[in-house]
C-alpha cells in the first residue's frame, strides 16, 4: 500500500516524507497550494480539520501532525530502514524528550520568524520587527542549550541519528537558506558540526531537491 502524503512544499510535511525515505516506505504525494486556499476547501478540511499540513491516508487510515505521524511510521516499520527510535527504554525516552523540546522549544520562535519574514510578506502582513528580533532572542537561548548538549552527544538523543534529529531539518533549513540567518547555527560549534552532518544525510538531500520549497 502507497501512502499519499498532501503538501510536500511545506516544511512539515518534509518531516514526513524525510522519515519515509529513512524508513524505504513507499509514498505518492499531494499538491495543495496553501496561497490559493487549497488547504480550507471542505474536501481538505474533512482530512485535516485544522486546514494545515500534513495529512496521510494509508488505506482507509488518515493521520494527521507530522510528529505523530513520523513516530507512527518509526514504529510501525521499527525493522525496516534506519532505526529512529532508539535501541533501549532510555534511548526511546531521550528521543521523546528531544522530539518534544524540537516542537517546544525550537519550532516556535522560529515558526514565527519564517511566518514574519517569509510568508507574512506574501500574504500582505508587515513584518514586525520588534517581535522578530524577540523571536531570535528565544531561539538563541534554545541553541546555546543544544550546544551545551551536543558538546557531548554526536546526536540529540545519543549516539545514533534519531526522529529527534530529523525532526529539526525542515525549520532549520529555513534558518541557513530563506531566513539567512545560518550564523545561528555557524556561530555555535558543536551545533553547526550536527548540522552538517544530519543535513547531509542522503534522505534530507532527496527530499530537498525533489520538493522545492513554497517560499
Ligand atoms: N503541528 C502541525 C503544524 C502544521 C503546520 O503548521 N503546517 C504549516 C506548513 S509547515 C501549514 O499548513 N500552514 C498553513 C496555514 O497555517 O494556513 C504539524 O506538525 O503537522
Amino acid at each position: 500500500m502507497v501512502v499519499k502524503v498532501y503538501g510536500p512544499a511545506y516544511a512539515s510535511t518534509k518531516r514526513v516524507i524525510t522519515c519515509f525515505v529513512e524508513k524505504e516506505i513507499q509514498y505518492e504525494v499531494v499538491d495543495v497550494n496553501v496561497f490559493k486556499g487549497q488547504n480550507t476547501t471542505p474536501e481538505y478540511l474533512q482530512l485535516q480539520p485544522f486546514g494545515v499540513l500534513p495529512v496521510i491516508q494509508d488505506g482507509d487510515y488518515t493521520l494527521y501532525e507530522s510528529r505523530a505521524i513520523i513516530r507512527y511510521y518509526a514504529e510501525k516499520y521499527k525493522s525496516q530502514g534506519t532505526e529512529l527510535l532508539g535501541t533501549t527504554m532510555e534511548e526511546r525516552g531521550l528521543v521523546e524528550q528531544w522530539l518534544e523540546v524540537e516542537a517546544h522549544n525550537f519550532q516556535p520562535p522560529l515558526y514565527d520568524l519564517v511566518v514574519q519574514v517569509l510568508f507574512g510578506p506574501k500574504l500582505g502582513v508587515v513584518p514586525d520587527q520588534k517581535r522578530i528580533k524577540e523571536d531570535e532572542e528565544k531561539l538563541a537561548c534554545v541553541l546555546d542549550v543544544y550546544e551545551q548538549r551536543l558538546s557531548t552527544s554526536k546526536y540529540l538523543a545519543g549516539d545514533s541519528f534519531s526522529l529527534a534529529d530529523l525532526s529539526h531539518l525542515p525549520f532549520g533549513q529555513f534558518l541557513m537558506t530563506g531566513l539567512g540567518k545560518e550564523y545561528m547555527i555557524r556561530d555555535r560549534k558543536h551545533v553547526s558540526a550536527w548540522w552538517d552532518d544530519i543535513s547531509n544525510r542522503p534522505s534530507w538531500k532527496k527530499v530537498l531537491q525533489l520538493y522545492p520549497p513554497a517560499v
